[in-house]
């Protein structure tokens, strides 16, 4: 189903308010802590947006490419398992390339409803999926899915499937990602499913290598993050102040991202100032590895049970198709 129509309009739901807001408040919080840090959530402007698709097409960058080829060899036994007529909800949708491969398999989907907090991102990969899927409502929604979003999923609970691929729940703790899917489970309500990806453990080196890419886009990526501060929120870091480090912490089985301040130095952000002493970090990203059945028994935990788990043949990643209990 990919016929090269015009572009169909689409209108993006909820206001950037409440997210523009918050930027300032949760930098000068995260900078404020004894052992500084920033939320994740805010890589994601139109450049950082940009590069993390770059990310995505790395060798050493596995994730992506491993996931797509599971939903590419797997979306007829998704699809034969969650029937006709289904309501795709997609959590952090990005660049909406990998529910392709369950919109050309699933059986007349309804309705495709990508939730993200890139709104130029949104807005134009929205566009070019309702081009190419003629027989779908496409409704995307602005919103920080983790606070929550307004969404009404017409037809009932058994016909509605979220999606949530690339190992985004990594980027919770354990305990959050816990809360934040049993929420889920109620809020879509029993016997809704949830195809989600996961990252599975594996050997450091390999863990490592994907988050200390040879061309340096991850740490570009990272460091954009201060660009971002500096654009948005009058910052003044010094962009040579600071270095990428990422690394895989054992013992909570994660991969950390910091950045590493080269020197004493002060920054502002907003006219507040902030020390910084040689060596000290900033902890900008975890991204949580599990086995396949260390992420099952959380799920259960949460509301959901495991219908069906794949994984590739390397052991590198895996997709959870899981029903909600309610
Ligand atoms: C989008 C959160 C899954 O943790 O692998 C990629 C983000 N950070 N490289 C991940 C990321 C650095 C990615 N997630």
């Amino acid at each position: 189903m990919r016929n090269a129509t015009a572009p169909r309009p689409v209108t993006v739901a909820q206001s950037p308010a409440k997210l523009d807001a918050g930027f300032l408040e949760d930098v000068l919080d995260g900078l404020g802590l004894a052992e500084k840090t920033l939320p994740a959530k805010y890589f994601y402007d139109e450049r950082g947006s940009k590069l993390f698709d770059e990310i995505c097409e790395l060798d050493e960058y596995y994730p992506t490419r491993t996931e797509t080829a599971l939903l590419a060899d797997h979306a007829g036994d998704i699809a034969a398992q969650v029937g006709p007529g289904i309501t795709l909800l997609e959590l952090g949708s990005g660049s909406s390339t990998k529910v392709r491969l369950l919109l050309d398999r699933l059986d007349h989907p309804k309705a495709y409803i990508p939730v993200d907090i890139s709104r130029e991102h949104l807005q134009v990969s929205a566009a070019r999926l309702a081009a190419d899927y003629p027989g779908l409502k496409v409704t995307p929604i602005f919103a920080d899915y983790v606070q929550g979003f307004p969404v009404s999923v017409e037809g009932g609970a058994d016909r509605t499937l979220a999606f949530f691929p690339g190992s985004t729940i990594g980027n919770f703790h354990p305990v959050e990602a816990q809360s934040f899917l049993a929420r889920l489970a109620r809020r879509l309500g029993a016997g809704s499913r949830l195809l989600i990806g996961v990252d599975l453990k594996k050997p450091k080196e390999r863990l490592e290598a994907a988050y200390n890419d040879a061309a340096g886009v991850t740490a570009a990526f990272n460091l954009n993050l201060l660009e971002r501060i500096n654009r948005e929120l009058d910052g003044t870091f010094d962009l040579d102040g600071f270095t990428h480090l990422a690394f895989y912490n054992d013992d909570v089985g994660r991969i950390e991202m910091h950045l590493k301040s080269v020197r004493d130095q002060k920054v502002l952000v907003a006219g507040v100032p902030f020390r910084f002493e040689e060596g000290e970090t900033i902890h900008t990203e975890d991204s949580y590895k599990y086995s396949a059945d260390e992420f099952r028994k959380l799920a259960h935990v949460a509301g959901w049970s495991a219908d069906a788990t794949w994984t590739d043949d390397a052991r590198l990643f895996s997709i959870h198709l899981l029903n909600s209990r309610g």
